[in-house]
């Protein structure tokens, strides 16, 4: 057998059989569907009964050329002449595996945590079972859920080796592109493929449980964000500005429906924000209407500036709602240096949800970063409170593959490749509150107008439509605006400002910011 592909892994599960089903055709179809590597599971099954079903499942598997591992018990693996086994971390090591079965026997191993990664290494295993990926029912687990984030910190340890990984742990075809997405190493190591029990082994049509999950794994891809590429002649800050103003009337064509979740101080103004810029605001927070939302949403704005604990909920479903129904997300984590409450539900909800962009000033996003640089209340001074802004941008919008704006007297943007400094704006801006929130608004008004308007023939990618670019409109539009409304003759102090702002917004041209955006490019 010549190079393994693990992209559909099926673990099996015979007590999770649909009434009816017999295990052997429901393994066959299984495999007709396109899974592409079996593990034996037994955990119940005495030796004789785990030999007798392996040997079945062996000749089965060896039907469709499907490679056909043995979960735990190298001696079965042997007796059945498997193709290998699969190790937890409390069975024996891969040495001693090793030196019991064929040379050329597959060697897998349960993994957690990086430590576990870099014993797997070290022992020359030839893939990782990283996990649990997901909360799952069907496995007491012993270990914290590692989320699609952890993963890619593991992936990035194996980089230069020839070991594979999947991920295991609650993966169903509703969370499989947000699950690829986002466990993504910073260095581009994706997933090799993904383990699953019960979306196939529960179902009762699992030929098509594997199609499906088969389907999208085909279809995924890394979305490596072009470099900014002007045509001939034109200067590339030039050409995005062009863009944005598209963007503009785009919006007032399509008119987004967004869906925003934020806090009490500011929820009118971002509403009246939202329909200033040409979309609709549905300000929505029962648990119960999320999903229904969703379906009918352009984009998803989560903002927990004055979050209780019961909040976290609406915001979960909506998130989970937003990455299945492929809409954007715009996450704004207000004050989540301030206490221990708000970094713990940041740290959960980036966990939950892929956003498509999380907004934040440098204190925000430094303690989003678990970043001692910057301080959570010291961020008015120097610059934008980094000594580096447009590294770290770049690097914590690689990390949680998303854009990042960091806001400040500079504003920062990144999708992980290019960097743009944004330098319009006015102090009065400063002066109302929420102006950080309408930004949030306004970056998934143009967002959802941005995935909108796609064309949406890539079915690999979480979310349509260029991100950066919406999130860079909103941050010109919004600080442009403060510009000219601050210049006004009736603007005398911030009561009048908030009323200029929003008619500002209202009336802004997109010719307005092409001649004044002030935005310097760092490819
Ligand atoms: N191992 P489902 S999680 C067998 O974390 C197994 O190592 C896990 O089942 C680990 O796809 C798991 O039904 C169960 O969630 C996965
Ligand atoms: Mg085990």
């Amino acid at each position: 057998m010549g190079a393994i592909d693990y992209s559909i892994y099926l673990v099996t599960g015979r007590e999770l059989l649909p009434p009816g089903k017999d295990y052997l055709q429901h393994l066959e179809e299984s495999l007709q569907g396109g899974v592409t590597v079996v593990q034996i599971r037994e955990k119940h099954a005495e030796t004789a009964e785990f030999i007798r079903i392996a040997a079945k499942s062996k000749a089965i598997c060896d039907k469709y050329n499907v490679p056909m591992l043995i979960n735990d018990r190298v001696d079965v693996a042997v007796a059945v002449n498997a193709h290998g086994v699969h190790l937890g971390q409390d069975d024996m090591t891969v040495f001693q595996a090793r030196s019991m079965l064929p040379r050329d026997a597959i060697i897998g191993v349960s993994c957690n945590n990086v430590d576990h990664v870099k014993r797997a290494i070290k022992d020359s295993a030839d893939y990782v079972g990283i996990g649990a990926v997901w909360a799952t029912q069907t496995k007491q687990l012993t270990n914290p859920v590692i989320g699609p984030r952890g993963v890619g910190a593991m992936l990035e340890l194996l980089d230069g080796t020839t070991i594979k990984a999947v991920a295991i742990g609650g993966i169903k075809s509703s969370n499989l592109l947000r699950t690829l997405h986002g466990a993504v190493s910073p260095t581009n190591r994706a997933l090799d493929g993904v383990a699953v029990v019960s979306e196939i082994a529960a179902s009762p049509e699992p030929r098509q449980a594997a199609e499906k999950l088969s389907r999208l794994f085909k279809s995924f891809r890394i979305r490596h964000p072009p470099p900014i590429a002007s045509p001939q002649g034109v200067p590339e800050e030039k050409y995005i500005v062009g863009q944005v103003a598209e963007l503009m009337k785009v919006v007032r064509e399509v008119n987004p429906l967004i869906h925003q979740i934020t806090n009490t101080v500011v929820a009118t103004q971002s509403a009246n924000v939202t329909l200033a810029l040409g979309g609709s605001p549905i300000m929505a927070t029962e648990p119960r209407e999320m999903e229904d939302l969703s379906r009918i949403s352009n984009a998803l704005l989560v903002n927990i500036g004055t979050m209780r604990a019961d909040g976290k909920k609406s915001m979960s479903l909506a998130g989970c709602a937003a990455n299945a129904n492929r809409i954007p997300v715009v996450f704004d984590p207000v004050g989540v240096g301030a206490t221990a409450f708000r970094k713990e539900t940041v740290k959960d909800l980036l966990n939950m949800f892929q956003s498509s962009v999380i907004k934040g000033n440098a204190g925000e996003l430094a303690a989003l970063s678990d970043s001692q640089e910057v301080l959570a209340r010291g961020v008015d001074s120097v610059g934008s409170g980094f000594k580096d802004p447009v590294g770290f941008v770049r690097a914590l919008a690689r990390k949680e593959r998303c854009v990042v704006v960091l806001t400040g007297p500079v504003d920062y943007i990144s999708d992980g490749v290019s960097v743009v400094a944004l330098r319009n704006g006015h102090e009065i801006l400063g002066k109302i509150t929420g102006s950080g929130c309408v930004l949030g608004s306004s970056i998934a008004t143009y967002c959802g107008a941005a995935c909108a308007q796609s064309t949406k023939e890539d079915h690999g990618v979480l979310v349509h439509g260029d991100m950066f670019l919406g999130a860079i409109a909103a941050v010109l539009v919004v600080t442009i605006a403060a510009e000219i409304a601050a210049q006004r003759v009736d603007v005398r102090g911030p009561g009048s400002f908030l009323p200029a702002f929003i008619d500002e917004l209202w009336t802004l041209e997109p010719s307005d910011v092409q001649s004044l955006a002030r935005i310097e490019l760092f490819p």
